[in-house]
């Protein structure tokens, strides 16, 4: 029978999971919000291998009151025998072990993996509470765990029917490590749908059992929200969802699934009448959002197969070559890898380096994307006529931009912008670039600033959407050559980090609704043209203060509601209250202390996780497709936030 002494081999498993909660990020990522999700994440990865080795079909996520989850699947069930080593049910093992992770199978198939890939030990040493429950052998098994530690033996706790099987876990995060223990729905939702859409036929049904009502607002009844995400065509299904806020200019999306020296790769790509580019990567489910070798691969056989169909049929004209840029041009794709040793490198570990798989790739792709646009003509002739035109604007641009540098070469100057205002200071470290709404406010911010570390950009009017313009024309409006000349980095293939003349860029606008919308422009550009500077952290948004008060002859700013009730409290007597409407309200020094000065000031740096959800917040933004944008305005109208 089970053994109830702790032997030799259990203190070392004692001290594995010491060590997850004595450095839980090493094993987890971080104690924030983003490891509390990967807690779920690592939970659900043993579930996914269930469906992959073709048992599970569907998984129950649910998200409890007391914020603890449970993870439910109708896979093999893990395995309840006893362990031929450590004469312990094989189940106590697998959740009390570190790196007991590998099954005991010696399995081949399961090539999920979450960031880590570390287990469900490291989750239930991360937990208050874990409890294990098995259903196999017409037995229901379960076992309940402190932090990693058994609280009694494994027991049988039921029956059922002789053929159900699989597992449910249930943990409550550890508040003591944690940060945060709120989950949030949306980002489940978000990484639940991806899952779905990359291992197709797998059903997760999602379930927020909280009270999702707002405080103080007595809807009678908690509101249940609950999501299934269920896919049948995997990849295929995900190019058009990624593509929902854009026009594509074919229906049927390229699609191919090969096998090759151990690579199983499959490839999904639809056309858009956008000019963005698209591509997620995919290595056992993890988003490469870094790129890598696979994604290499992919867009070196895209340009050649392209180039050689359209050379072949007469739809390119000798000498006439297509680069990457113009055949990726509104192009949406997805690469789902599934290979045995993926190397992760980069900031985020999400970069693919193993250097073989650029060559399988471009073989693979080549001979399947030569094979899809010979038998689909019709598709093949309208993704060709796309890149031509992308050609031919490329064509015009570059000899715009050569009769410009001529005119620079024969003139003076310093080449910047006649309307940016710079800043003495050449030391970058401490410089800003503050680009602000209109001339008039723009006056006020020059009288306002530093004029040492701070520059000033007026806008004249909207800057141009480029979410629904080619690189040529976004490139070529004066408003945001402009800026891209007072920034310095240039774009694209030419960007240099090296070149940023300002360490902070601060779009300072109204709060109104034309504020937001040219906010929402600049970020746009931002995150199309030089997403390095969103990424490294340069870029800002400016607060001004919501409210303005006045005692006597002194005025006074508050930049929330909170504020201004603590500090009416705090100032008592007569005071007078007022909104501030628009950066025009104020004067130069209002300005300043305001809004400017870094001392004082509020400024919200502009984050994005990057992958599916950034492309997606873009092109929402917008794009073309006016009905899913109405939903996320309406969605995010609450958040002041503007971290996209
Ligand atoms: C080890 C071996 C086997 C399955 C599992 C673990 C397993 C773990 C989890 C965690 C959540 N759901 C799970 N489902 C399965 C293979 C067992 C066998 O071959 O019978």
């Amino acid at each position: 029978m089970i053994k109830t002494d702790y032997s030799a081999k259990d203190i070392t498993v004692l001290e594995g999971l010491e060590a997850v909660r004595k450095r839980p990020s090493m094993y987890i990522g971080s104690t924030d919000k983003y490891g509390l999700h990967h807690m779920v994440w690592e939970v659900l990865d043993n579930s996914v291998d269930e469906h992959m080795a073709g048992i599970a079909t569907t998984i129950k996520v649910t998200i409890n009151k007391d914020n603890s989850v449970i993870v439910e699947d109708d896979g093999r069930g893990m395995p309840v025998d006893l362990h031929p080593i450590y004469k312990r049910p094989a189940m106590e093992i697998i959740v009390t072990k570190l790196h007991a992770g590998g099954k005991f199978d010696n399995k081949t198939y399961a090539v999920s993996g979450g960031l880590h890939g570390v287990g469900i030990s490291v989750v239930a040493a991360l937990s208050n509470n874990m409890t294990v429950e098995v259903k196999k052998n017409g037995k229901v098994y379960s076992q309940s765990y402190k932090i990693g530690i058994p609280k009694g033996d494994m027991k049988i706790i039921g029956k059922t029917d002789l053929e159900a099987h699989g597992t449910k876990i249930t943990f409550t995060a550890d508040d003591s490590i944690f940060s945060t223990t709120n989950f949030d729905y949306k980002t489940m939702a978000t990484r639940f749908r991806e899952t779905c859409f990359l291992n197709a036929g797998l059903k997760i049904v999602l379930k927020d059992l909280r009270d999702s009502a707002p405080k103080g607002h007595d809807s009678g009844e908690p509101k249940e929200k609950s999501s299934t995400f269920h896919y049948q065509g995997g990849l295929i299904e995900f190019v058009k969802w990624l593509n929902k806020t854009r026009k594509p200019i074919h229906q049927k999306p390229i699609y191919f699934r090969r096998e090759d020296n151990g690579v199983i790769a499959e490839v999904a790509i639809q056309y858009s009448d956008s000019y963005n580019e698209n591509i997620q990567g995919f290595v056992n489910t993890i988003n490469t959002i870094e790129g890598g070798t696979h994604v290499i691969g992919l867009k070196s056989a895209l340009t050649r197969v392209i180039n050689d169909y359209g050379t072949k049929k007469g739809i390119l004209k000798k000498g006439q070559k297509l680069t990457g840029n113009d055949v990726r041009e509104g192009i949406t794709a997805v690469i789902s890898l599934k290979i045995s040793d993926p190397q992760f490198e980069g900031q985020t570990k999400t970069k693919l380096g193993n250097s073989e798989i650029k060559g399988i790739i471009d073989s693979m792709a080549t001979s399947a994307l030569g094979d899809f646009l010979e038998e689909n003509p019709t598709v093949a002739k309208v993704i060709l006529i796309k890149a031509s035109a992308a050609l031919k604007a490329r064509e015009a641009a570059k000899k715009a931009k050569d009769l410009v540098r001529r005119k620079n070469a024969l003139g003076v100057g310093s080449g910047l912008p006649g309307k940016l205002a710079d800043c003495s200071s050449r030391k970058k470290e401490l410089t800003e670039l503050y680009i602000v709404e209109g001339d008039s406010a723009g006056g006020t911010a020059k009288g306002g600033r530093n004029r040492e570390i701070q520059a000033i950009l007026p806008l004249r009017g909207k800057v141009l959407n480029v979410e629904k313009s080619n690189p040529a024309k976004a490139l070529g409006s004066e408003q945001i050559s402009n800026l891209i000349t007072a920034i310095g980095t240039s774009v694209g293939d030419n960007f240099d980090i090296s070149k940023l003349r300002y360490n902070k860029i601060i779009i300072m606008t109204d709060a109104d609704v034309d504020g937001q919308h040219i906010k929402a422009l600049l970020l746009t550009l931002f995150f199309r043209y030089v997403p390095q500077l969103i990424e490294e952290g340069h870029i800002f948004i400016a607060v001004p203060p919501f409210y303005k008060l006045k005692k006597g002859t002194k005025d006074y700013y508050a930049y929330t509601s909170d504020e201004l009730k603590k500090k009416m409290d705090e100032l008592g007597g007569k005071v007078e209250v007022s909104r501030f409407k628009g950066l025009g309200e104020m004067n130069d020094e209002q300005l300043w202390n305001t809004t400017m000065n870094p001392k004082t000031r509020r400024l919200k740096q502009v984050s994005i996780e990057g992958g599916v959800i950034a492309d997606e917040t873009f092109s929402l933004l917008m794009g073309d497709v006016v009905a899913p944008r109405r939903a996320f305005i309406e969605e995010n109208a609450d958040k002041a936030e503007v971290d996209l």
